[in-house]
C-alpha cells in the first residue's frame, strides 16, 4: 500500500531516515527493522535505515551483509552507521528522521536538517513503556538548542492517547494460516503434540528461577513440551538435563519435561513459535509485543535495568494485561511474572490452574490493544499532520 503526502505543491511518497545504535541484544534493531518495513510495505514510505551493527542485524535478517556499507532489504536501504558521525555516502536528508531510543544522529546530519528547504519532522522513538504518564509526554515538542528545528517524543505504549506498538496489516491473517502441523515437523522434527501436553517457548534472558520451574515441569502431574530458542537462557537448560549445551537440535527429557532447542530464526519467522505455543515466555520490548499479538497467555521478562527502574514499568504493564481478569487469577499471574523478574519463587501450578481464563484475557487483551492503532499507523498520521496531507 502506498500512501501519497502533499509536500509542498508535489503529491509524492515520503523518505525516512531512521538512526538505530544497537545497545546489546535484539530489541533495538528489532524494533527499527520492523518499523521500517512497515513504513515501506504498509506505507508506501522510502525508508533508508542507519544500523551500527550489522552482525547483530544479521541474525534478524540473514540478507543483510555485514561486510557491505549500503545495500537494500525487503524494499529498505540499510547503511552501515560505521562511525558515529557517518551520514551515509551523500548528505541527503530525509523529509521523517527517526532516532531511535535516543541514539545521537550525526551533528553533520543535524546541520544540514536545519538548512534543508523544507523542515523534517524530526522523532525521537522511546522505548516501549505501560506506564501512565506516557500518553502525557507522548508527541511534546522540544526546540533544539541552536537550529531551528524542532524533535519529537513518540512513545509508544499500551495504554490510550499513546503510540501504540507495532501491528503489521496482515499479521492476524498470517496468525490465522499458521500450519502448526507443518511447523513442528519443519521446526522441531516431531510431530505437533497432542492437546494434553502444555507447550512452552522459552525466550528469556538469564533467569535465577528457572531451574525451580524446570523441576517443576520435570516433577509435575501433566506434560510439558519446552521449546527454547537459543540463547542467554540456554546455558541453565544444559546443566539442568547435565548435557554439554543447548544448542539447536538439542533435545532432552526428564520425568514429565521434554525440551528442544531450536535456532535462531528470521525475525518474520519468530511469530510462528509464539503461535506455536500455549504459553509463551519472552523478554525485552519487540517480543513482549509479539507475545500479545499471538492471543496467548504470556510471561515477560524485562529488560532489567539500573536502580530497579524496570519494575514500575512490570507493573504498569500487568495492571492492563490483568485488568478485567478475576481476583484469584490476576493475583496469580502477577506473583508469577514477579517471581520470574527476580521476586520470590515461580509457582507453576497455582498460576497455570487459571490458563482458561489467562487464553481467554489474551484474545480480549489485544483487541483493547489494537484499538489505540498501530505505531506505525499513529506515526505516518502525525508526520501527515506536520507535512500537511
Ligand atoms: O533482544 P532483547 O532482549 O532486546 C532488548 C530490549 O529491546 C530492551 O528493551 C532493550 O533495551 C535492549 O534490547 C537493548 O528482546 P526483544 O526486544 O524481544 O528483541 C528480540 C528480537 O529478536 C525480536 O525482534 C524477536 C527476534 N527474534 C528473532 O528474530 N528470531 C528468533 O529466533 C528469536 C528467538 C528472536
Amino acid at each position: 500500500m502506498s500512501t501519497l503526502t502533499a509536500v509542498g505543491n508535489l503529491a509524492r511518497e515520503l523518505d525516512c531516515d531512521i538512526f538505530c545504535a544497537v545497545v546489546d541484544n535484539f530489541g533495538d534493531i528489532g524494533v527499527c527493522w520492523r518499523l521500517a518495513r512497515q513504513l515501506q510495505a504498509g506505507h508506501g514510505w522510502r525508508v533508508r535505515l542507519f544500523v551500527d551493527d550489522l552482525t547483530v542485524f544479521h541474525a534478524l535478517c540473514p540478507e543483510v551483509d555485514a561486510s557491505l556499507a549500503r545495500q537494500e532489504a525487503s524494499g529498505v536501504v540499510i547503511e552501515h552507521w560505521h562511525e558515529p558521525m557517518h551520514a551515509g555516502d551523500t548528505l541527503d536528508i530525509a523529509d521523517v528522521v527517526i532516532e531511535a531510543f535516543a541514539c545521537e544522529i550525526p551533528h553533520t546530519y543535524i546541520a544540514a536538517m536545519a538548512r534543508r528547504e523544507r523542515e523534517p519532522v524530526w522523532i525521537n522513538l522511546e522505548y516501549l513503556s505501560g506506564e501512565d504518564w506516557v500518553a502525557d509526554f507522548h508527541m511534546r515538542p522540544s526546540p533544539h538548542p541552536r537550529y531551528p528545528l524542532s524533535k519529537s517524543f513518540f512513545f509508544p505504549g499500551i495504554g490510550a492517547g499513546t503510540g501504540g506498538v507495532i501491528k503489521e496489516h496482515d499479521l492476524d491473517a498470517r496468525r490465522q494460516q499458521f500450519d502448526a502441523n507443518a511447523w513442528w515437523s519443519e521446526r522441531v522434527g516431531i510431530e505437533r503434540p497432542d492437546a494434553a501436553k502444555t507447550v512452552v517457548s522459552l525466550f528469556a534472558y538469564e533467569n535465577p528461577a528457572v531451574d525451580a520451574l524446570l523441576a517443576q515441569w520435570r516433577d509435575g502431574s501433566s506434560p510439558v513440551v519446552l521449546l527454547v530458542p537459543e540463547g542467554r537462557i540456554s546455558g541453565a537448560i544444559a546443566r539442568f538435563f547435565g548435557v554439554p549445551k543447548f544448542a539447536a537440535g538439542t533435545s532432552a527429557k526428564a520425568g514429565a519435561l521434554e525440551a528442544h532447542a531450536l535456532g535462531f530464526v528470521e525475525q518474520p519467522r519468530f511469530d510462528e513459535l509464539l503461535w506455536a505455543a500455549d504459553i509463551n515466555f519472552v523478554r525485552g520490548e519487540d517480543s513482549f509485543v509479539r507475545a500479545q499479538w499471538a492471543m496467548k497467555p504470556f510471561v515477560w521478562h524485562i529488560y532489567p535495568q539500573a536502580d530497579d527502574a524496570h519494575l514500575p514499568k512490570l507493573d504498569a504493564a500487568l495492571d492492563h494485561i490483568t485488568q478485567s481478569l478475576q481476583a484469584p487469577a490476576r493475583d496469580a499471574m502477577r506473583a508469577f511474572w514477579h517471581a520470574w523478574n527476580g521476586a520470590g519463587t515461580p509457582d507453576w501450578a497455582a498460576f497455570w490452574v487459571h490458563r482458561r481464563e489467562l487464553e481467554a484475557r489474551a484474545a480480549q487483551w489485544a483487541q483493547e490493544l489494537a484499538a489505540i492503532g498501530d505505531l506505525a499507523g499513529n506515526l505516518v498520521a502525525h508526520v501527515n499532520t506536520r507535512i500537511g496531507s
